[in-house]
Protein backbone atom coordinates (compact mmCIF):
# COMPACT_ATOMS: atom_id res chain seq x y z
CA UNK A 1 0.00 0.00 0.00
CA UNK A 2 3.02 2.92 0.81
CA UNK A 3 5.33 3.09 -1.73
CA UNK A 4 8.03 4.22 0.11
CA UNK A 5 9.55 3.90 3.04
CA UNK A 6 7.95 7.64 4.57
CA UNK A 7 9.19 6.48 8.46
CA UNK A 8 12.33 6.62 7.18
CA UNK A 9 12.39 9.94 5.31
CA UNK A 10 10.17 11.43 7.40
CA UNK A 11 12.54 14.21 7.81
CA UNK A 12 12.23 14.96 4.55
CA UNK A 13 8.63 14.71 3.79
CA UNK A 14 8.25 18.73 3.39
CA UNK A 15 10.80 18.76 0.96
CA UNK A 16 9.60 16.03 -1.04
CA UNK A 17 6.35 17.23 -1.15
CA UNK A 18 7.88 20.19 -2.18
CA UNK A 19 9.66 18.46 -4.91
CA UNK A 20 6.59 16.26 -5.91
CA UNK A 21 4.30 19.01 -6.18
CA UNK A 22 7.08 21.14 -8.37
CA UNK A 23 7.35 17.42 -10.39
CA UNK A 24 4.22 17.26 -11.08
CA UNK A 25 3.83 20.62 -12.76
CA UNK A 26 0.10 21.01 -11.68
CA UNK A 27 0.49 24.85 -13.06
CA UNK A 28 0.25 25.55 -9.56
CA UNK A 29 3.65 27.07 -7.80
CA UNK A 30 2.01 28.97 -5.78
CA UNK A 31 -0.25 26.12 -3.62
CA UNK A 32 0.84 27.27 -0.39
CA UNK A 33 1.08 24.11 1.03
CA UNK A 34 3.84 24.06 -1.61
CA UNK A 35 5.30 27.25 -0.70
CA UNK A 36 6.66 26.05 2.88
CA UNK A 37 9.81 25.17 1.67
CA UNK A 38 11.73 28.28 2.56
CA UNK A 39 13.14 26.68 5.88
CA UNK A 40 12.62 22.50 4.20
CA UNK A 41 16.84 22.25 5.57
CA UNK A 42 15.93 23.40 9.22
CA UNK A 43 13.34 20.51 9.01
CA UNK A 44 16.02 17.61 8.71
CA UNK A 45 17.04 17.03 12.23
CA UNK A 46 13.75 17.84 13.77
CA UNK A 47 11.95 14.65 14.36
CA UNK A 48 15.21 12.66 15.42
CA UNK A 49 15.47 15.46 17.92
CA UNK A 50 12.20 15.89 19.39
CA UNK A 51 12.84 13.08 22.28
CA UNK A 52 15.39 14.61 23.64
CA UNK A 53 13.48 17.56 25.39
CA UNK A 54 11.06 18.06 27.80
CA UNK A 55 8.70 19.41 25.05
CA UNK A 56 5.61 16.83 25.20
CA UNK A 57 3.84 18.34 22.21
CA UNK A 58 3.14 16.17 19.07
CA UNK A 59 4.97 18.42 17.31
CA UNK A 60 8.42 19.16 16.45
CA UNK A 61 10.61 22.74 17.01
CA UNK A 62 8.46 25.67 16.61
CA UNK A 63 9.27 27.76 13.58
CA UNK A 64 8.25 31.17 14.41
CA UNK A 65 9.84 32.39 17.88
CA UNK A 66 8.46 35.81 17.74
CA UNK A 67 4.84 35.18 19.33
CA UNK A 68 3.66 33.58 22.67
CA UNK A 69 0.36 32.09 23.11
CA UNK A 70 -2.37 34.03 24.90
CA UNK A 71 -2.78 31.45 27.16
CA UNK A 72 -1.06 27.87 27.61
CA UNK A 73 -2.86 25.47 26.30
CA UNK A 74 -3.29 27.58 22.79
CA UNK A 75 -1.01 26.09 21.08
CA UNK A 76 1.66 22.88 21.67
CA UNK A 77 -0.67 20.48 23.36
CA UNK A 78 0.73 17.22 25.28
CA UNK A 79 1.13 14.66 22.61
CA UNK A 80 -1.50 11.57 23.48
CA UNK A 81 -2.18 7.88 21.61
CA UNK A 82 -5.34 6.08 20.94
CA UNK A 83 -5.24 3.04 22.71
CA UNK A 84 -7.41 0.83 21.04
CA UNK A 85 -6.43 -1.23 18.56
CA UNK A 86 -7.08 0.16 14.56
CA UNK A 87 -7.80 -1.23 11.31
CA UNK A 88 -6.32 0.99 8.42
CA UNK A 89 -7.58 0.08 5.51
CA UNK A 90 -7.65 1.86 1.16
CA UNK A 91 -10.73 1.27 0.03
CA UNK A 92 -10.45 2.82 -2.79
CA UNK A 93 -7.67 4.48 -4.70
CA UNK A 94 -6.34 5.64 -8.45
CA UNK A 95 -8.49 9.00 -8.32
CA UNK A 96 -8.14 12.20 -8.75
CA UNK A 97 -7.85 14.85 -5.91
CA UNK A 98 -10.69 14.15 -3.72
CA UNK A 99 -11.73 17.60 -1.51
CA UNK A 100 -15.29 17.14 -0.38
CA UNK A 101 -17.54 13.83 0.62
CA UNK A 102 -20.80 13.11 2.49
CA UNK A 103 -22.65 10.18 3.51
CA UNK A 104 -25.66 10.29 1.29
CA UNK A 105 -26.51 6.38 2.27
CA UNK A 106 -25.41 4.16 4.62
CA UNK A 107 -21.84 3.16 3.74
CA UNK A 108 -21.87 5.12 0.20
CA UNK A 109 -20.25 8.06 0.30
CA UNK A 110 -20.69 11.37 -2.55
CA UNK A 111 -16.76 12.12 -3.31
CA UNK A 112 -15.96 15.00 -5.43
CA UNK A 113 -12.93 15.19 -7.60
CA UNK A 114 -11.52 18.81 -7.83
CA UNK A 115 -9.50 19.24 -11.11
CA UNK A 116 -11.72 16.58 -13.12
CA UNK A 117 -14.65 18.22 -11.86
CA UNK A 118 -16.98 14.89 -10.79
CA UNK A 119 -19.04 13.88 -8.91
CA UNK A 120 -18.39 10.03 -7.88
CA UNK A 121 -20.13 7.65 -5.60
CA UNK A 122 -17.64 5.10 -3.73
CA UNK A 123 -19.50 2.24 -1.98
CA UNK A 124 -17.15 1.87 1.62
CA UNK A 125 -18.42 -2.06 1.23
CA UNK A 126 -16.68 -3.26 -1.81
CA UNK A 127 -14.69 -0.31 -3.11
CA UNK A 128 -16.29 0.14 -6.02
CA UNK A 129 -16.43 3.46 -7.87
CA UNK A 130 -19.61 4.96 -10.14
CA UNK A 131 -19.50 6.48 -13.24
CA UNK A 132 -19.23 10.69 -13.04
CA UNK A 133 -22.22 11.71 -12.05
CA UNK A 134 -24.06 14.15 -15.12
CA UNK A 135 -24.93 17.53 -14.72
CA UNK A 136 -22.62 18.46 -11.94
CA UNK A 137 -21.44 22.75 -12.79
CA UNK A 138 -18.76 23.97 -14.78
CA UNK A 139 -16.01 24.90 -12.31
CA UNK A 140 -12.88 27.00 -13.29
CA UNK A 141 -10.24 24.20 -11.84
CA UNK A 142 -6.71 26.38 -12.00
CA UNK A 143 -4.62 26.37 -8.89
CA UNK A 144 -7.04 25.88 -5.86
CA UNK A 145 -10.02 25.89 -7.51
CA UNK A 146 -12.11 23.04 -8.89
CA UNK A 147 -15.13 21.37 -7.70
CA UNK A 148 -14.88 21.55 -3.92
CA UNK A 149 -17.59 20.41 -1.19
CA UNK A 150 -20.36 18.34 -0.89
CA UNK A 151 -23.47 18.34 1.18
CA UNK A 152 -26.88 16.92 0.94
CA UNK A 153 -30.17 18.23 2.43
CA UNK A 154 -31.25 17.60 5.83
CA UNK A 155 -34.16 16.44 4.34
CA UNK A 156 -32.24 14.50 1.32
CA UNK A 157 -34.27 11.56 1.44
CA UNK A 158 -37.83 13.62 0.37
CA UNK A 159 -35.83 16.18 -1.97
CA UNK A 160 -32.84 14.19 -2.68
CA UNK A 161 -31.06 17.58 -3.02
CA UNK A 162 -27.31 18.13 -3.63
CA UNK A 163 -25.55 21.04 -2.33
CA UNK A 164 -21.78 21.88 -4.21
CA UNK A 165 -19.54 24.65 -3.39
CA UNK A 166 -16.96 25.46 -6.62
CA UNK A 167 -14.87 28.15 -7.78
CA UNK A 168 -16.55 29.85 -10.70
CA UNK A 169 -15.87 32.06 -13.29
CA UNK A 170 -17.29 34.99 -13.63
CA UNK A 171 -16.49 38.07 -16.10
CA UNK A 172 -13.98 39.91 -13.78
CA UNK A 173 -12.44 36.92 -12.10
CA UNK A 174 -13.22 33.42 -10.35
CA UNK A 175 -15.83 33.13 -7.00
CA UNK A 176 -16.33 30.49 -4.64
CA UNK A 177 -20.18 29.74 -5.55
CA UNK A 178 -22.66 27.06 -3.72
CA UNK A 179 -25.07 25.55 -6.22
CA UNK A 180 -27.71 22.70 -5.53
CA UNK A 181 -29.61 19.91 -8.16
CA UNK A 182 -31.57 16.91 -7.22
CA UNK A 183 -29.52 13.52 -7.34
CA UNK A 184 -31.92 11.22 -10.15
CA UNK A 185 -33.51 8.41 -8.56
CA UNK A 186 -30.81 5.93 -10.74
CA UNK A 187 -28.29 8.30 -9.00
CA UNK A 188 -26.62 9.23 -12.81
CA UNK A 189 -27.53 12.61 -12.66
CA UNK A 190 -27.99 15.95 -11.07
CA UNK A 191 -31.21 17.54 -12.36
CA UNK A 192 -32.03 21.07 -12.48
CA UNK A 193 -28.58 22.30 -11.35
CA UNK A 194 -28.61 25.89 -10.08
CA UNK A 195 -25.95 28.27 -8.15
CA UNK A 196 -27.66 29.70 -5.33
CA UNK A 197 -24.85 31.80 -3.86
CA UNK A 198 -21.41 33.75 -4.95
CA UNK A 199 -19.06 35.16 -2.89
CA UNK A 200 -18.44 38.35 -4.59
CA UNK A 201 -16.50 40.25 -5.53
CA UNK A 202 -15.22 38.17 -8.19
CA UNK A 203 -11.19 38.44 -8.24
CA UNK A 204 -8.61 37.38 -11.21
CA UNK A 205 -6.62 34.71 -8.79
CA UNK A 206 -6.55 30.90 -8.50
CA UNK A 207 -6.03 30.70 -4.76
CA UNK A 208 -8.17 30.77 -1.16
CA UNK A 209 -11.63 29.70 -2.64
CA UNK A 210 -12.46 28.49 1.85
CA UNK A 211 -15.49 26.60 0.11
CA UNK A 212 -16.46 23.99 2.67
CA UNK A 213 -20.40 23.86 3.38
CA UNK A 214 -22.63 22.34 6.75
CA UNK A 215 -26.16 22.69 7.29
CA UNK A 216 -27.13 23.89 10.34
CA UNK A 217 -29.77 22.31 12.89
CA UNK A 218 -32.29 24.88 11.35
CA UNK A 219 -31.77 23.51 7.77
CA UNK A 220 -29.70 26.58 6.65
CA UNK A 221 -25.82 26.25 5.17
CA UNK A 222 -22.89 27.63 6.67
CA UNK A 223 -20.45 28.43 3.92
CA UNK A 224 -16.43 29.36 4.40
CA UNK A 225 -14.40 31.81 2.11
CA UNK A 226 -10.79 32.46 1.18
CA UNK A 227 -9.61 36.14 1.21
CA UNK A 228 -8.08 34.82 -2.00
CA UNK A 229 -4.91 35.18 -0.65
CA UNK A 230 -2.79 37.98 -3.16
CA UNK A 231 -1.92 41.70 -1.30
CA UNK A 232 -4.08 43.76 -0.93
CA UNK A 233 -7.29 42.05 -1.91
CA UNK A 234 -6.48 39.70 0.99
CA UNK A 235 -7.29 42.87 3.21
CA UNK A 236 -10.94 42.37 2.19
CA UNK A 237 -11.36 39.65 4.61
CA UNK A 238 -11.46 42.86 6.90
CA UNK A 239 -14.65 44.22 4.91
CA UNK A 240 -18.27 43.89 5.70
CA UNK A 241 -18.95 44.68 1.66
CA UNK A 242 -17.02 41.26 0.61
CA UNK A 243 -17.74 38.16 0.70
CA UNK A 244 -13.87 37.85 1.13
CA UNK A 245 -12.66 35.94 4.44
CA UNK A 246 -15.69 34.85 6.19
CA UNK A 247 -18.39 32.55 7.51
CA UNK A 248 -21.33 33.09 5.42
CA UNK A 249 -24.75 32.27 6.69
CA UNK A 250 -27.47 31.27 3.78
CA UNK A 251 -31.07 29.64 3.58
CA UNK A 252 -30.92 26.59 0.98
CA UNK A 253 -32.07 29.35 -1.87
CA UNK A 254 -28.91 31.11 -1.15
CA UNK A 255 -30.83 34.08 0.71
CA UNK A 256 -29.08 35.55 3.61
CA UNK A 257 -30.46 33.88 7.02
CA UNK A 258 -32.59 36.66 8.66
CA UNK A 259 -30.88 36.13 12.51
CA UNK A 260 -27.58 37.11 10.85
CA UNK A 261 -25.54 39.60 12.71
CA UNK A 262 -25.18 42.65 10.38
CA UNK A 263 -28.90 42.24 8.80
CA UNK A 264 -29.57 46.22 9.95
CA UNK A 265 -26.81 47.05 9.22
CA UNK A 266 -27.00 48.82 5.51
CA UNK A 267 -23.07 48.70 5.10
CA UNK A 268 -22.81 45.17 5.23
CA UNK A 269 -23.63 42.27 3.42
CA UNK A 270 -26.05 40.73 4.88
CA UNK A 271 -25.06 37.31 4.53
CA UNK A 272 -22.05 37.67 6.82
CA UNK A 273 -21.79 35.68 10.22
CA UNK A 274 -18.32 36.09 10.81
CA UNK A 275 -14.98 37.76 9.51
CA UNK A 276 -11.19 38.79 9.35
CA UNK A 277 -10.23 35.04 8.28
CA UNK A 278 -7.63 33.55 5.76
CA UNK A 279 -8.85 30.39 3.89
CA UNK A 280 -11.29 28.31 6.24
CA UNK A 281 -10.69 24.94 5.07
CA UNK A 282 -12.32 22.90 7.55
CA UNK A 283 -16.00 23.10 9.78
CA UNK A 284 -18.19 21.22 11.94
CA UNK A 285 -20.18 21.43 14.80
CA UNK A 286 -19.03 20.33 18.30
CA UNK A 287 -21.27 17.33 19.16
CA UNK A 288 -21.71 18.70 22.60
CA UNK A 289 -21.91 22.35 23.14
CA UNK A 290 -23.31 22.36 19.74
CA UNK A 291 -20.48 25.29 18.63
CA UNK A 292 -19.52 25.69 14.94
CA UNK A 293 -15.39 24.73 14.61
CA UNK A 294 -13.60 26.04 11.89
CA UNK A 295 -9.90 25.40 10.96
CA UNK A 296 -8.37 27.70 8.75
CA UNK A 297 -4.95 27.98 7.03
CA UNK A 298 -2.55 30.04 8.32
CA UNK A 299 0.82 31.55 6.43
CA UNK A 300 3.36 30.69 7.54
CA UNK A 301 2.84 28.56 10.44
CA UNK A 302 -0.70 29.67 12.70
CA UNK A 303 -3.08 27.65 11.58
CA UNK A 304 -5.80 28.09 13.57
CA UNK A 305 -8.67 26.56 15.14
CA UNK A 306 -11.49 28.98 15.98
CA UNK A 307 -14.98 28.73 17.43
CA UNK A 308 -17.34 31.23 15.58
CA UNK A 309 -19.15 33.72 17.22
CA UNK A 310 -21.51 36.02 15.23
CA UNK A 311 -20.57 39.40 14.19
CA UNK A 312 -16.86 39.09 15.23
CA UNK A 313 -13.81 39.68 13.69
CA UNK A 314 -10.95 36.94 13.81
CA UNK A 315 -8.53 39.24 12.84
CA UNK A 316 -6.77 38.56 9.58
CA UNK A 317 -4.44 39.87 7.81
CA UNK A 318 -4.05 42.34 10.73
CA UNK A 319 -2.95 39.78 13.44
CA UNK A 320 -1.48 36.32 13.32
CA UNK A 321 0.39 33.76 15.18
CA UNK A 322 2.36 32.90 11.94
CA UNK A 323 4.90 35.13 9.41
CA UNK A 324 4.92 35.58 5.39
CA UNK A 325 6.11 32.68 3.47
CA UNK A 326 8.95 34.57 2.77
CA UNK A 327 9.77 34.81 6.52
CA UNK A 328 8.60 38.80 7.17
CA UNK A 329 6.16 39.86 9.61
CA UNK A 330 2.51 39.95 9.22
CA UNK A 331 1.44 43.54 8.63
CA UNK A 332 3.04 45.06 12.59
CA UNK A 333 4.10 41.96 13.65
CA UNK A 334 1.43 41.50 16.31
CA UNK A 335 -0.41 37.84 17.64
CA UNK A 336 -2.43 38.78 20.26
CA UNK A 337 -5.87 38.73 18.73
CA UNK A 338 -7.75 39.42 22.12
CA UNK A 339 -6.15 42.92 23.03
CA UNK A 340 -6.48 44.15 19.59
CA UNK A 341 -10.21 43.77 19.89
CA UNK A 342 -10.12 40.05 17.95
CA UNK A 343 -10.88 36.70 19.09
CA UNK A 344 -8.46 34.77 19.93
CA UNK A 345 -8.25 31.34 18.28
CA UNK A 346 -8.86 28.05 20.63
CA UNK A 347 -5.50 26.81 19.58
CA UNK A 348 -2.83 27.62 16.68
CA UNK A 349 0.12 25.18 15.39
CA UNK A 350 3.57 25.73 14.91
CA UNK A 351 4.81 24.63 13.05
CA UNK A 352 1.94 24.09 10.60
CA UNK A 353 -0.24 21.34 10.41
CA UNK A 354 -1.33 22.41 7.02
CA UNK A 355 -4.97 21.80 8.02
CA UNK A 356 -7.89 20.86 5.62
CA UNK A 357 -11.45 19.00 6.07
CA UNK A 358 -12.11 18.68 9.47
CA UNK A 359 -15.14 16.41 11.49
CA UNK A 360 -15.98 15.90 15.58
CA UNK A 361 -16.28 11.82 16.33
CA UNK A 362 -19.77 11.59 17.20
CA UNK A 363 -20.00 7.98 17.88
CA UNK A 364 -19.81 4.75 20.30
CA UNK A 365 -17.66 2.77 18.10
CA UNK A 366 -14.31 3.92 19.71
CA UNK A 367 -15.03 5.12 22.84
CA UNK A 368 -12.19 6.92 23.85
CA UNK A 369 -12.81 9.17 20.81
CA UNK A 370 -15.96 11.03 21.67
CA UNK A 371 -16.14 14.17 20.36
CA UNK A 372 -12.24 13.97 19.63
CA UNK A 373 -11.64 16.56 16.51
CA UNK A 374 -10.06 14.98 13.58
CA UNK A 375 -7.84 17.17 10.90
CA UNK A 376 -6.74 15.89 7.47
CA UNK A 377 -3.11 17.45 7.32
CA UNK A 378 -1.85 18.09 4.08
CA UNK A 379 1.97 18.93 4.43
CA UNK A 380 3.02 17.40 6.74
CA UNK A 381 0.79 14.47 5.78
CA UNK A 382 -1.08 12.90 8.75
CA UNK A 383 -4.61 13.50 10.11
CA UNK A 384 -4.39 15.62 13.45
CA UNK A 385 -6.67 13.66 16.67
CA UNK A 386 -7.40 16.52 18.76
CA UNK A 387 -8.73 16.41 22.24
CA UNK A 388 -11.03 19.23 23.97
CA UNK A 389 -11.61 19.66 27.49
CA UNK A 390 -14.35 22.85 28.00
CA UNK A 391 -13.39 24.28 24.37
CA UNK A 392 -9.40 24.25 26.00
CA UNK A 393 -7.37 21.87 23.98
CA UNK A 394 -5.59 19.29 26.14
CA UNK A 395 -3.90 16.69 23.57
CA UNK A 396 -2.96 15.83 20.30
CA UNK A 397 -2.05 12.84 17.76
CA UNK A 398 -0.92 12.54 14.33
CA UNK A 399 -2.23 9.40 13.04
CA UNK A 400 -1.40 7.91 9.52
CA UNK A 401 2.06 9.54 9.35
CA UNK A 402 3.82 6.83 6.90
CA UNK A 403 1.53 7.17 4.31
CA UNK A 404 2.87 9.91 2.62
CA UNK A 405 -0.47 11.24 1.87
CA UNK A 406 -2.43 14.65 1.75
CA UNK A 407 -5.53 14.06 3.48
CA UNK A 408 -8.08 16.77 2.67
CA UNK A 409 -11.45 15.98 3.96
CA UNK A 410 -12.45 13.69 7.16
CA UNK A 411 -15.69 12.43 7.95
CA UNK A 412 -16.97 10.10 10.44
CA UNK A 413 -20.00 7.32 8.89
CA UNK A 414 -22.86 6.37 10.79
CA UNK A 415 -21.10 2.98 11.90
CA UNK A 416 -18.18 5.17 13.37
CA UNK A 417 -15.34 4.26 10.95
CA UNK A 418 -13.11 7.51 10.20
CA UNK A 419 -13.09 7.68 6.17
CA UNK A 420 -9.90 10.39 5.26
CA UNK A 421 -9.71 11.23 1.05
CA UNK A 422 -6.51 12.55 -0.41
CA UNK A 423 -4.95 14.52 -2.71
CA UNK A 424 -3.36 11.31 -3.60
CA UNK A 425 -6.90 10.26 -4.84
CA UNK A 426 -6.89 7.15 -1.73
CA UNK A 427 -9.97 6.74 -0.05
CA UNK A 428 -9.13 5.39 3.88
CA UNK A 429 -11.10 3.59 6.47
CA UNK A 430 -10.15 3.30 9.68
CA UNK A 431 -11.92 1.47 12.17
CA UNK A 432 -12.08 -0.21 15.27
CA UNK A 433 -9.89 -3.90 15.00
CA UNK A 434 -11.48 -6.98 15.69
CA UNK A 435 -14.97 -5.79 14.89
CA UNK A 436 -17.59 -7.60 16.77
CA UNK A 437 -15.11 -8.86 19.53
CA UNK A 438 -16.20 -7.57 22.29
CA UNK A 439 -16.60 -10.26 25.26
CA UNK A 440 -19.98 -10.68 27.42
CA UNK A 441 -19.20 -9.60 30.60
CA UNK A 442 -19.70 -12.65 32.45
CA UNK A 443 -20.80 -11.67 36.15
CA UNK A 444 -19.66 -15.15 37.93
CA UNK A 445 -21.22 -13.58 41.37
CA UNK A 446 -24.30 -14.60 40.58
CA UNK A 447 -22.92 -17.54 40.99
CA UNK A 448 -22.36 -17.48 44.45
CA UNK A 449 -25.53 -16.03 45.67
CA UNK A 450 -27.04 -18.06 48.19
CA1 LIG B 1 -7.05 34.88 13.55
Amino acid sequence: MTKFSWSRLMSFTMLISVLTLAACGNGDPSDEESTDDSDAETEENVDEDADENTDTSAESEPKVTEFEPAFPEQTRAPEVETEAELDVEVVAEGLDVSWGMEEFDTNRLLVTQRDSAELLIINLEDGSVSDPIEGTPEVNNEGQGGLLDVTIAPDFDESRLVFMTFAQDLEDGTVTAVGKGVLSEDEASLEDFEVIFQAEPAYDGDLHYGGRIIFDDEDNLFLTTGERSDDPIRERAQDLDAYLGKVIHITQDGEAVDTNPFIEDEDALDGIYSYGHRNIQGVDFHPETGELWVVEFGPQAGDELNIIEPGSNYGWPIVSYGIEYTGELINDGISEHEAQGFVEPVYYWDPTSAPSGMSFYDNDAIPEWENDLFIGGLAPNYIVRVVIEDDFIVGEERLLTEEGERFRDILVTEDGALIAITDGGSIYKIAAAGEGTEEDDVDTDDDDAE
